[in-house]
């Protein structure tokens, strides 16, 4: 099976061709026209995951994948969350970082990545979503620079390295994306 990524994050694609199986390829939806950006008006990461599907889906008229992704922070109640690409928008993640280990102080750091994962095909309408999480905590410093995004200050539960340390080999087996990702094509090679 050939889809496309509806995202402008050249990571995820990277990422999801690790995680992909090999019945499908993925290729970013850039290949096929450039300047995807709608607006992420849902209020969940899979309400947001779907509206990037059924735009680029809608838009070329193929088979699309979608990734919702974000970092939430139990005692921020969940912050950044859906935001968490447009929190501080223009500034570095270290700044972001940095500025989360302000917000921080005095609380706990237990935390999660999730990513909602969908698919959809324009020309059956079928449209199918799938969630993943992955638990850890916020370090105490930035380290590393595999990844992307606020990898170097989130440390998985299990390991004692951030997963900007831990990268893609670590990444590919227990994050989020590949979560969402192995759940959706899971039920993709039951029912297509
Ligand atoms: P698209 O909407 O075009 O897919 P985006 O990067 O804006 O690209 P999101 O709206 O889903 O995507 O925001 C996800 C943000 O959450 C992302 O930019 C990072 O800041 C963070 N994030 C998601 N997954 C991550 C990961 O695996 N490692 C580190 N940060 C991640």
């Amino acid at each position: 099976m050939k889809a496309f990524l509806a995202t402008s994050n050249k990571h995820k694609v990277e990422e999801l061709n690790y995680i992909s199986p090999n019945w499908i390829e993925v290729s970013p939806i850039s290949d096929l026209f450039n300047e995807f950006n709608p607006e992420e008006t849902g209020s969940t990461f899979i309400e947001n995951s779907v509206i990037k599907a059924v735009t680029g889906g809608n838009k070329i008229k193929k088979i699309v994948l979608a990734d919702d992704s974000g970092l939430c922070i139990e005692s921020l109640d969940g912050f950044p969350g859906i935001k968490s690409s447009r929190f501080m928008e223009g500034r570095t993640y270290e700044e972001k970082m940095k500025a989360i280990f302000k917000m921080l102080e005095g609380k706990d750091r237990k935390a999660y990545f999730a990513c909602a994962a969908t698919y959809y095909n324009p020309m059956t309408n079928q449209l199918i979503s799938y969630e993943g999480r992955v638990y850890g905590k916020i370090s105490e410093v930035i380290r590393g620079h595999e990844g992307f995004g606020y990898d170097p200050f989130f440390i998985p539960d299990g390991y004692s390295e951030t997963f900007g340390i831990l990268g893609n080999n670590v990444k590919k087996e227990i994050s989020h994306r590949a979560r969402a990702f192995n759940g959706l094509f899971n039920i993709l090679n039951k029912i297509i």
